[in-house]
């Protein structure tokens, strides 16, 4: 089953690239950036990463980042996360990135882009791996900000397959962002936003209706609302689950807790994802093979599952009949 799940073609359609980064490649930009990290080792970094909810982790995760400062180390990163995917059976990456995380600190769009530009390419011509990026607006901060933000982006509009919404949920719904939405709509720009992780399940109806998302990230809550289960498997709309975060950020108690068959039994269009792999336990093949020993799943199930993500996928009609 193993070997099934590894040659299975897989593309990851959640994945934060900034929670791709491991303890090592984190030690080693510190070392090359001179910035002072608060572990004294690769194992004491592992070590704290043991969260209690959202929050507690998104305080570690831009901690990380803080490495994080050129071009180069940009390209770094994608490209050591490009690898291990690759090695993993994965085909197609889409990444979430954070610019304003980034912009706080004052590292400004051009350098985050010219680092994931170069690493994209890179992965096509090297790994054959085709990718997406997906700019995503932090929901903890204000709406003005994120305005601001599209419009510096306007260079790269173009290369920008969708437009997100990540980080702290609970008491900043999507509605909060309808006009940064509505702006990204009128250029054209597709939506996904997360919703329903730890916010409850009025959160993805806001995301559907007011942000006229085509994705929702996570989604897992939607179970305590049975209309909008209704709703979602009519419309056919797709959710990126995320099992090992849903574990580590203890959104569910325990994997054999996870609502992923239920999802499924409800006729919804489900995939699996690794959102940050450095810091829930593993990528693309951590998760399907921790669904493999909670759920039992058959061959077809993972079928199933990976087939969707391609249909879901930022692709040409023409890669994705090549990955078909
Ligand atoms: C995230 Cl797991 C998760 N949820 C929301 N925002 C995020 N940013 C990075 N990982
Ligand atoms: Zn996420």
């Amino acid at each position: 089953m193993r070997d099934f799940l590894k040659r299975l073609p897989k593309a990851e359609l959640h994945l934060h690239i900034e929670g791709s980064l491991e303890p090592e490649l984190m030690f080693a930009l510190a070392e090359r950036n001179g910035v002072a990290l608060p572990y004294a080792s690769v194992e004491e970094a592992r070590a704290a990463y043991d969260f209690s909810d959202l929050q507690s982790f998104l305080d570690l995760y831009y901690q990380g980042m803080s490495v994080l400062r050129t071009a180069e180390d940009f390209h770094d990163l994608a490209m050591d996360y490009f690898r291990r995917a690759h090695a993993e059976g994965v085909v197609h990456v889409e990444m979430h990135f954070d610019p304003q995380a980034h912009r706080i600190r004052g590292i400004e769009l051009p350098v985050v882009m010219e680092g994931l530009s170069l690493a994209r390419r890179e992965a096509e011509r090297e790994l054959g791996l085709s990718t997406a990026l997906i700019m995503a607006f932090l929901r903890d901060r204000d709406a003005e900000e994120a305005m601001a933000v599209l419009e510096e982006a306007a260079p790269y509009w173009e290369m920008l397959d969708a437009v997100g919404l990540d980080s702290a949920e609970r008491g900043n719904p999507p509605e909060k962002f309808v006009e940064v939405f509505e702006r990204a709509a009128r250029l054209g720009i597709p939506r996904v936003a997360h919703a329903g992780e730890e916010g409850p399940p009025d959160y993805i109806r806001q995301a559907l209706d007011r942000l006229d998302v085509c994705r929702i990230d996570h989604g897992v809550r939607c179970l305590e609302d049975p209309d909008l289960v209704a709703r979602l498997r009519d419309e056919g709309v797709v959710l990126t689950v995320c099992p090992l975060s849903n574990v580590r950020l203890k959104v569910v108690e325990r994997i054999e807790a996870h609502p992923l068959p239920r999802l499924l039994e409800a006729g919804l269009r489900v995939t699996l994802n690794s959102d940050d792999p450095a810091y829930f336990g593993g990528g693309m093949l951590a998760n399907f093979e921790a669904c493999q020993r909670a759920f039992g799943w058959d061959e077809a199930t993972f079928i199933q599952l990976a087939g969707t993500a391609i249909e879901a996928a930022f692709i040409s009609d023409a890669r994705r009949t090549e990955l078909r």
